[in-house]
Parts: structure tokens; sequence; C-alpha cells
């Protein structure tokens, strides 16, 4: 049976601003107090979801959150009419009102960890949901985030949702952004490849000193587990502490893999040549040949790394066994990084050509082409489980560029979180998106 890969990209939502409310994202942190663009944010990753569907590959969408979450506002104290609860927040705190508005949920590589169904001891495709719980702005995401995939993988028979783990920093799970599968084919058993920052519990592991790891090695283990995984399935690998103090917050800022392929920085791991054994042993055994692209430090430093998100791409096969990158514009302006990938395609290797974008608005929260994705390998009669509402067409693109024409400001600044219309705006836009997606009630205005 045909299997493929299918990327669900995050629609960014109406309240898209730079909140500067990620510690340790480097992005998130310079670009803070910025006035955003909401329209042009969601323009550019929907110009970048009808791109990747041109060129033949099946691209599907997932739905933003409600916010301000007046529902999280009220858990802290605040009450009245939404409109009150707003008020009071700008006005007793304002940074509790800038976390309740972010539209943070557009990284869905952060929404949850995907098992696809080779790999699983049920045969079943396995989501689950992330607790982000690093963060409080993201920690409060995973409820809806597990009603919309719920809406958009509903078939039991062939997908099975796990609630997010303990909402402890021991247990801190950040999804597919430290998560990399590496097959033969879609459809064939693979190795997944868990990245952790620390361990919550042995002491013998490293951490960084500056800025926070956050996914932990206990819960890169309970999701092996919660999907059914073998142990000859797969790689657990700790990041560089060193990488994570200078900005690497989630390994997907410093590596990619696709397929039989891993393409990494130099300093993105510790113990990089046992782990690249592994893998190796690990794929070999199922018939698999990895291999794996180093970028050389002396070629391209940590620093212009995370600056240009050269690894915060897209690697996607191609129908002659070649790979595509999908990079964002910031590696074409970093002339380091630019010339090495002049060389990377031009070698005669496995990456023959790098396709730019333009996802500036997201990049200025930190978030690359690979943040906006969520991977899910699906075979054909899984792909015709999924909601067919959410895969990406001419027809639904025209639509929901209207949508967003229709309902998305042009400008967004913190002052503007304190008014409540915009409130009424974002539920009078996602009221209609759950109708084009065909997700039911996913919202909590909508089902409370
Ligand atoms: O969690 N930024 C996100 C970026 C997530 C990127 N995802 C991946 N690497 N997969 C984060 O740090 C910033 C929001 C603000 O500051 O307004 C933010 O949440």
């Amino acid at each position: 049976m045909k299997s493929c890969e299918v990327n669900f990209d995050g629609l960014v939502g109406p309240t898209h601003n730079y909140g500067g409310l990620s510690y340790g994202n480097v992005a998130s942190q310079s670009n803070s107090q910025q006035s955003s663009n909401p329209k042009e944010a969601a323009l550019q990753g929907l110009a970048k979801m009808k791109a990747l569907m041109e060129m033949g590959f099946v691209q599907g969408v997932l739905a933003p959150q409600e916010r301000p979450d007046v529902a999280a506002l009220r858990s802290l104290g605040f009450a009245g009419t939404d409109a009150q609860v707003i008020q009071q927040a700008a006005k007793q705190a304002m940074p509790l009102l800038v976390a309740s508005c972010s539209a943070s949920s557009m990284w869905v590589a952060n929404a949850a960890t995907v098992s696809p169904s080779a790999d699983t001891a049920d045969g079943r495709v396995h989501f689950t949901a992330a607790n982000l719980n690093c963060k409080y702005h993201r920690s409060i995401e995973h409820p809806t985030t597990s009603r919309v995939l719920g809406a958009m993988f509903a078939d039991q028979k062939h997908f099975a949702h796990h609630a997010a783990l303990p909402a402890v920093a021991q247990f801190g799970d950040e999804g597919a952004a430290n998560h990399t599968r590496f097959c033969r084919d879609y459809g064939e058993a693979g190795v997944e490849f868990f990245v952790f920052g620390r361990s919550a519990f042995d002491t013998r592991y490293p951490a960084p000193q500056k800025y926070p790891a956050r996914q932990t090695l206990e819960a890169s283990q309970a999701v092996a587990r919660l999907h059914g995984l073998r142990d000859d399935g797969v790689v657990y690998a700790q990041q560089n502490p060193a990488v994570i103090d200078a900005g690497v917050f989630h390994n997907d800022v410093i590596a990619v893999g696709n397929g039989e392929v891993l393409f990494y920085h130099e300093d993105a791991f510790l113990n990089t040549d046992q782990m690249l054994g592994e893998l190796q042993g690990k794929l070999g055994k199922l018939g698999g040949n990895f291999q794996s692209i180093c970028v050389p430090r002396a070629q391209v430093g940590v620093e212009d790394a995370v600056r240009s998100y050269l690894f915060n791409s897209q690697l996607l096969s191609r129908a002659d066994g070649s790979m595509l990158l999908i990079v964002p514009e910031e590696c074409r302006a970093n002339e380091r990084v630019w010339q090495y990938l002049q060389g990377l395609t031009s070698s005669g290797g496995l990456i023959r050509e790098v396709k730019v974008f333009d996802l500036k608005q997201s990049m200025q929260n930190g978030g690359g082409p690979a943040c906006l994705r969520l991977r899910v390998a699906l075979n054909e009669t899984e792909l015709a489980a999924v909601n067919p509402g959410v895969i990406m067409t001419v027809p639904l693109y025209d639509t929901l560029t209207q949508w967003v024409d229709k309902h998305y400001r042009d400008s967004l600044r913190e002052t503007d979180l304190a008014d409540p219309q915009l409130l009424l705006e974002c539920r009078t836009a996602l009221d209609e998106l759950t109708q084009i997606l065909k997700l039911g009630s996913v919202y909590p205005f909508q089902i409370n």
C-alpha cells in the first residue's frame, strides 16, 4: 500500500503578536513589543502550504486557537463578563493578558508527537498532545489541540489519541520539534529518534546553565511507551547543553531528518558518534541505509544556524528519490549559510534543491518552516480516513485567503490586546473557520 508524509501546517491565528514570551528563544526575546501583522503572517503561511501542494505534496491545515483565552484568565481569578475579564487583566496583570493572547499554537511542530501505524504495537497512528509546560502561554494549548486533532483524525480504527503528559517540568514535552523518524519508506517500520534537553530524575545527564531545557528524557520515554514503540525502533539522544544556551530551544532549530537522512549541525548533540552508530544499526536491521549530513561549525557557526534557521527547514522527498530543502528567507540573507547551501545542492549529494519562503512574521517569534508543520505519515487507507475538510486544495486555499482578508487585522500592538472587540473578531472568524474546515465544535466558546 502506498504511504506518504502529510504536512499539516498551523494556520496563524488573528492575535499573532510579539509578546517576548519565550525566554531562551532569541527571536521572541529580541522582537518583543514590535508591532505585528497577523494578516500578513497568515497569508505567508498559506502561501507555503499552497506552494507545497502545487509541488505535489499532500498538504493539510491545522486550525488556530481561541485567543484571548478568557477561560485561562478566569482560572487565574479574573471575573465578570468576558470584556471585564480582559480589561481587569489589562489593568492588573498585562503579562498574563499577553500570554493569554499568544497565537503560539501556529507552531504545530509542538502540537503533538506522532507515530505512524507501521511503528506502533496496535497498528494505529498514535498522537500525544504536547504539554508545553515550560512556558505558561504554550501550556494552555493542549486541551484545544487535542480536540482539533480529534476532529481531524476521528476514526478510532486508525487513530489513537493520548492526553498530554502530567503538567510538571519533569515531564516537559514539546512534541514533534524534538522527534524525527527515519525509515526506508513511510509505510515501513522506522526508527523514531527522540531528542531531549535534560533528564528530570537522573543527575548523570548534564543540563544547560542559562536557558531552560524544555524536553526531558522521561517525557520522551513516556511518549514512546504510550505509542507502543519497540525498543529496536527507538533511539534517544541528548541535545548539547551548550547549544541550548546559544538559543537552540528545540532540536528542530539545529537538526532535521527525513527518510534515511539526518541533516544536522556538528554541535547539535552529545555523544554524536555513538548516536549515529545506533541509528545506523537500528535502521540497518530494518533494511534501511542511514545517512547523515553534518554541517561543520567551521562553515556555519551555531549563531548563524540560530539566526538563519538553516535547520528549521523542511526536508522533503521528491519522486526521483532526491530531496528538497524548504528554508526561510533568512538563510538567503546570511552569506555563510547561503554559500553552504549552494555548495550542498551542487555537490551531487542527496539534497538537490533549496526553495526559499518569506515567513518573516513567524520567524520574528522564532518559528521557521519546520515549526509551522506537523508531519503525519499515513497509508492510503489512513489518508482516506482523515477529515477531508483539512486537506489543502485550490478552492480551500482561495477560501482561506478570503477568510483571512475578511477577519484579520494588519497591525497589532500590545495595547490592542486589551480591546474586547478583538475577542469578538477572533470568535467570529473561528466560528466560520470550523465550518470551512468541517471541524464541528472545538473551541471553548462553542462548547461552553
Ligand atoms: O515556543 N515562540 C515559540 C516558537 C516555537 C518554535 N517551534 C519549533 N521550534 N518547533 C516558542 O518559543 C513566542 C511567542 C511570543 O513571544 O509572543 C513563542 O512562543
